[in-house]
């Protein structure tokens, strides 16, 4: 299960680190939807370095969205840091997030502007990652099984009860991977794919790097997953593997957002552009050995991570995958026709 930081608990934490600048210079409400440790370096960061208290609550993309819906009238964030980019530009298209042009923008990787344009300016990328398989290397042995290549290996008997993905309901890494096969395969032979899968599942996690974390501790033998979560297990030490589909896949661009209605609209401002600044693109590695494509140009590919450019990548249709009404559709699509379904 995701762990949850509240932001008092972590104010509280902050308050007591050694040389926390005068809490004068105001405060910051973070929404935060990558890896907690991350969360905590950016949080932890920013107070360092600016003097405001960084209060964050950590959440998955879904999940953070489901939030802001629920707090629309009554904003309690200031900005929205991480998560899969569909669930940012459904929030864009909801008005629950503001544009920002920041000064750093000359800086980003072109997909990190195309998010930001088709948002509204609304939204911008802050990492890219692939979807992909992961795999525990010695399971796959100990039970002679050959690694999955393809999106049809997966569907195979061989694999039955042998796969974990999370639930797009809560997870925007799953929303991605469903998003891909409709685009891989068209929207009802997806759906026959995803009923097929369903079979060889042996449980739908709430969060999205749930799957890959059972794989690394063996409680799966292969999970569906951005492949940058299965090299930060390996590097782990777990007996960690992955592979992309050799039919193609889908990648997210992992964003960020200012909320409507921020009570520190200069802090959240300041925030922004401190997070694309180069410096701050490298936390997620220091801080939580996270291997994401950073959207910062000046910003080193994480040493091991995956290079995207290598990759069979699809040409993901983010506007259209990211609008709201149909992100909703596709995710009830599934509950009513596979998540419901006995296994
Ligand atoms: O930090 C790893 C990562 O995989 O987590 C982010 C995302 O919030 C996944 O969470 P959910 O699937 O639970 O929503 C990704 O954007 C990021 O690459």
């Amino acid at each position: 299960m995701a762990k949850r930081w509240h932001g008092a608990m972590f104010g509280v934490l902050l308050a007591c680190l050694p040389g926390a600048a005068a809490w004068a210079q105001g405060s910051l409400n973070l929404y935060c939807s990558v890896q907690v440790e991350w969360c905590q370096a950016v949080a932890a960061g920013f107070q360092r370095e600016t003097g405001i208290r960084a209060a964050m609550t950590q959440r998955g993309s879904g999940e953070s969205l489901a939030a802001m819906r629920a707090e629309a009238q009554n904003p309690r964030g200031d900005v929205w840091f991480g998560g899969t980019g569909d669930p940012h530009l459904a929030a864009a298209e909801e008005n629950l997030t503001q544009a920002y042009e920041s000064a750093l923008n000359p800086q980003l990787q072109p997909w990190a502007l195309n998010q930001w344009r088709q948002s509204g300016q609304r939204a911008i990328g802050i990492y890219a990652g692939a979807v992909g398989f992961g795999f525990n290397t010695e399971l796959l042995a100990r039970r002679g099984l050959a690694a999955p290549a393809c999106w049809a290996d997966l569907v195979e008997p061989r694999f039955l009860g042998e796969v974990q993905m999370a639930n797009p309901a809560s997870s925007g890494t799953a929303y991605v991977i469903i998003a891909t096969l409709v685009q891989l395969q068209g929207e009802d032979a997806a759906f026959g794919f995803l009923r097929r899968l369903h079979a060889n599942i042996n449980a739908y996690s709430r969060a999205g790097t749930g799957p890959i974390k059972a794989v690394a501790r063996g409680e799966t033998a292969v999970s569906l997953s951005f492949v940058h979560d299965a090299v930060t297990e390996r590097n782990a030490g777990f007996p960690v593997a992955w592979a992309t589909p050799c039919e193609g896949t889908g990648y997210e661009i992992g964003s960020m957002s200012i909320l409507r209605g921020a009570r520190n609209l200069a802090n959240a401002r300041r925030f922004y552009d401190w997070a694309l600044a180069a410096p701050a693109q490298r936390l997620g590695f220091e801080a939580g050995g996270q291997l994401q494509t950073p959207a910062n140009r000046a910003a080193p590919l994480p040493p091991g991570a995956p290079d995207l450019s290598q990759l069979r990548l699809i040409d993901y249709d983010f506007a259209r995958y990211g609008r709201s009404a149909e992100r909703r559709r596709l995710i009830e699509r599934w509950e009513r026709e596979v998540g419901t379904l006995p296994r």
